[in-house]
């Protein structure tokens, strides 16, 4: 595991103790075409715990009221818990302040906001933002959207056949033209974790600020802003147990100082005239709009959960299930595993010989079995690969080696329904 273990982490259950909080997760009792539900789509969105719905419920039921401008008690108790939030967030990031920790819909809003944001106060015609090959579609389309906008060019850092970057391509890309390198820290569609530290370290060599697009690491490994030294970082709260809708962006102060607003609005402003507004303090120069204040409340309430447990319990559950999962489908006659790099988190993407993995998916949703398929919102991996799509298998803390089982089962099924 690349990421460094923040000092605010607490010791948390130990990994062999990880699933037994599978029983937190109401939906994972359900069942699916009469089947048990055998749930392997988390990096998609994760299943939520008692513990987040229950707050959230009682968030709606006891507090319900605007925030900020409160002269009512409800109001205050929206606000501290909108804000306590805010403070847990900080600290599952160990970020120096809340004023670092800007609320959003999830990462793509964050990416969004960076590149129409520090888009537009610090890139112009000729220079260059950097992204990796194996990016999802939304650390790839509002780069393209920026440089359509302002004449800069976007670069890609290749990846090798294993699904890891090429570092030596990296270095040669990055130049005094390179005004930002946004990568992903855990690939979607690969499972590869990239060697964040060392991305930033030669970036800041140069003086080029990094964002590290965490939506498939916040839930896997625990994650140190302060301890990475990158300048943004972006992660949903639906893939860490939390809801839909709510997400956030970590930023260096120094940037959000200096970058535009991106929303214009209410409680983002500081006062309001014809002639000349001013804006609010951060973070909420850049929190335009009535915010969506139970899905923050229930992802402070997903970020208790996670520490609760620890992530370092939950990297090694996963860790222990991923080795598992890997060593049973290479057992597979016909199966290739897509992305097989040193460093994985979380995800087992694989083709199987001439069936199509729209095909694998059907099949094994009628045995209960959840995966995602298709290009997982990484075309490019796809292309890099030569492939139209895979089928991907990925992990939560509630799975179990009977889960993996499921899916071995059920893709013998498979293979049998097409005579193999
Ligand atoms: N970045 C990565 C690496 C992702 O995996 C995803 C979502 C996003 C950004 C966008 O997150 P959102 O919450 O703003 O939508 N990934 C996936 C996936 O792998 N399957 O469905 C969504």
């Amino acid at each position: 595991m690349s990421a460094t273990t923040p000092a605010t982490t607490k010791p948390g259950a130990a990994a062999g103790d990880i699933a037994a909080h599978r029983s937190d997760f109401p939906i994972l009792s359900r069942q699916v075409h009469g089947k048990p539900l055998v749930y392997l789509d988390s990096a998609n969105t994760t299943q939520k715990p008692e513990a987040v719905l229950e707050r959230m419920d009682r968030y709606y039921r006891d507090e319900n009221a605007n925030i900020h401008r409160g002269t009512h008690l409800l109001s205050e108790l929206a606000t501290a818990a909108y804000e306590g939030a805010r403070e847990k967030v900080r600290s599952f990031l160990n970020a120096r302040s809340t004023r670092e920790i800007v609320f959003v819909r999830g990462t793509t809003e964050a990416i969004n906001l960076v590149a129409s944001s520090y888009g537009q106060g610090f890139v112009k015609a000729g220079d260059e933002i950097l992204i990796t090959g194996m990016e999802h579609h939304s650390n790839i389309v509002p780069w393209q959207l920026l440089c359509q906008r302002t004449g800069a060019v976007l670069k890609v850092v290749p990846i090798d056949d294993r699904g890891e970057l090429v570092l030596e391509e990296y270095e040669r890309l990055l130049s005094e033209r390179t005004k930002l390198v946004s990568l992903v820290h855990v690939s979607n569609a690969l499972g590869t974790v990239n060697p964040v530290k060392r991305v930033i370290d030669l970036a800041h060599a140069r003086n080029v600020p990094v964002l590290v697009d965490g939506a498939q690491s916040a839930p896997h490994l625990p994650v140190d802003v302060a301890a990475l030294d990158c300048d943004f970082f972006a992660f949903s709260g639906h893939k860490i147990y939390g809801p839909t809708g709510a997400g956030a962006l970590y930023a260096k102060e120094k940037w959000l100082e200096a970058m535009p607003p991106y929303q214009g609005g209410g409680d983002m402003i500081a006062s309001v005239s014809f002639e000349k507004t001013t804006y609010n303090e951060l973070p909420y120069k850049f929190e335009a709009g009535t915010s969506n204040i139970a899905g923050g409340v229930g992802l402070g309430a997903a970020v208790d959960y996670l520490r609760e447990l620890g992530l370092d319990a939950v990297a090694a559950h996963e860790h222990d299930l991923l080795a598992y999962g890997t060593e049973r489908l290479l057992e597979i006659p016909g199966l290739t595993l897509v992305g097989t790099a040193r460093e994985k988190a979380g995800v087992l993407s694989f083709v199987m010989d001439e069936i199509h993995p729209h095909d694998i998916g059907t099949i094994l949703d009628r045995e209960g079995v959840a995966i995602r398929t298709g290009h997982h919102c990484a075309q490019p991996v796809m292309t890099r690969y030569g492939l139209p799509a895979t089928a991907r298998a990925s992990l939560g803390l509630y799975n179990t080696r009977a889960d993996l089982d499921a899916l071995v089962a059920g893709l013998g099924r498979v293979r049998e329904l097409f005579g193999r």
